[in-house]
């Protein structure tokens, strides 16, 4: 069944350090090996060895309209002919952020980057020029990314290997790096009276998306944002994942909760790879040239990831209708998951917030990294692989949050579920 995938992966594991260029695609919490992908088109995976999945990843995020969607693909073929690169600036940059800033909430000016990770990065030095402080907080399984400052009790990757402390991340760095559970707003306050002054940010998905989908409780992010205001420090929202996916604005919009920074993701690119920070202006014109933040990079507002991610983000903008629809067919996948795990006598939680959601083995909450840790993630290594056996591929791991797109059809919903009835009932 999976014969190619294991002889390319043979291969790969020769020339790739593990075999992938990200780890999380390794498939090392849930065993076996990964599925080498030959081509998508909607909803739907392919892989090297003829077998069709529905897919829940969707590329972790930005593939929100399915696969190979015509008008980015068409966009992308057009504009290639130009030039895949200048190293100068287009006007398309200007027509993105002004689109971007359209659309999100509490943001005057934006930077692209190239991914997530850079976004972060620039983020907490954009708030450590602007305060003055070195310190900032993160939260226990929330992941912004492998740059050495984020890597300490991180999410994704880092918690599905189980890696403690990261080789190669010295404690000069990691020692300004605090950390507290996620919802725990008390342990914030007493990181910020332990280190009275020092605090330049607060950093935090605000919803959880790299360790299972996990939702802030009531008060939490209102909690953050007063903290930030009384103690002169940068409320930095990730929305790598949850920007433009659960809401036009993202999670600002959704919440109704202001970020000083927000930082996006793959989304902004179509699924190219891209990232971007923003905010007001006011802090934003602190990065260099118009500051003294340095930031840069030769791809940097690449016009391939533009050109796609002004369609992508272009056609989310027009149809907001496209919000609704995902979160009906959300609605319908969770109702329908609840009944395969519950017919099956099988204790679960399901944490879901529009398009994102994920299924944890128990019978308590999943609230923060604790509980998503002490979930039976045996179980849902075998859910996992029996999922896959029918066709449905799910994220590789319990830390991470499964993906929504709106390529999904009613009956592809009713195949999941069914899938899981009988994976269930095959494993339990
Ligand atoms: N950051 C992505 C979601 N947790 C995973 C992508 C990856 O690390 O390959």
């Amino acid at each position: 069944m999976y014969s190619k995938s294991e002889n390319l992966f043979e291969q790969a594991k020769r020339v790739i350090p593990g075999g992938v260029n990200s780890p999380v695609r390794a498939f090392k919490s849930v065993g076996g090996t990964p599925i080498f992908m030959e081509r998508a088109q909607g909803s739907y995976m392919y892989d090297v060895d003829g077998n069709k999945y529905v897919d829940y990843i969707n590329s972790w995020g930005p593939m929100i309209l399915g696969h190979a969607y015509e008008p980015v693909v068409k966009a992308i073929q057009d504009y290639a002919t130009r030039s895949t690169s200048f190293g100068a600036p287009t006007e398309l940059e200007t027509r993105i952020a002004e689109l971007i800033i359209g659309m999100v909430p509490n943001i005057d000016m934006i930077r692209m980057v190239n991914s997530g990770t850079e976004a972060c990065m620039t983020a907490i030095r954009i708030a450590r020029g602007v305060t003055g402080k070195n310190k900032f907080i993160k939260f226990e399984g929330c992941y912004h990314g492998h740059a050495d400052a984020f890597l300490v009790s991180a999410g994704s990757g880092v918690a599905t290997l189980g890696i403690q402390a990261v080789p190669g991340v010295t404690t000069s760095v990691s020692q300004d790096t605090l950390t507290a559970p996620y919802n725990n707003l008390p342990a914030v306050q007493q990181l910020i009276a332990e280190n009275p002054d020092q605090i330049a940010a607060i950093i935090v998905e605000p919803i959880a998306g790299n360790m299972g989908c996990i939702l802030p409780q009531p008060g939490f992010l209102e909690g953050l944002r007063q903290l930030c205001d009384e103690n002169n420090i940068l409320l930095i929202f990730d929305e790598v994942m949850t920007g433009f996916r659960l809401a036009r604005g993202g999670a600002q919009e959704l919440l109704g909760i202001r970020a000083d920074l927000v930082t996006f993701g793959k989304i902004i690119g179509g699924g190219m790879p891209v990232g971007a920070v923003a905010g007001p202006r006011a802090i934003m014109e602190n990065l260099a040239p118009a500051g003294k933040v340095y930031q840069a990079g030769t791809l940097s507002g690449n016009p391939i990831a533009m050109i796609a991610g002004y369609t992508l983000l272009n056609t989310l903008n027009e149809n907001p209708v496209i919000y609704q629809q995902l979160q009906e067919k959300a609605t319908y996948l969770v109702n329908g998951l609840r009944e395969a795990f519950g017919g099956a006598g099988v204790v679960h939680q399901i944490n879901q917030i529009g398009s994102m959601l994920s299924a944890h083995f128990t019978e308590y909450p999943i609230i923060d990294f604790a509980s998503a840790s002490a979930a039976n993630n045996e179980l849902f290594r075998k859910f996992f692989h029996a999922m896959l056996e029918r066709g449905i591929y799910l994220p590789p791991s319990a830390f991470e949050s499964w993906f929504m797109c709106n390529a999904l059809t009613t009956e592809d919903l009713d195949a999941t579920i069914q899938a899981a009835k009988s994976a269930m009932q095959a494993i339990k």
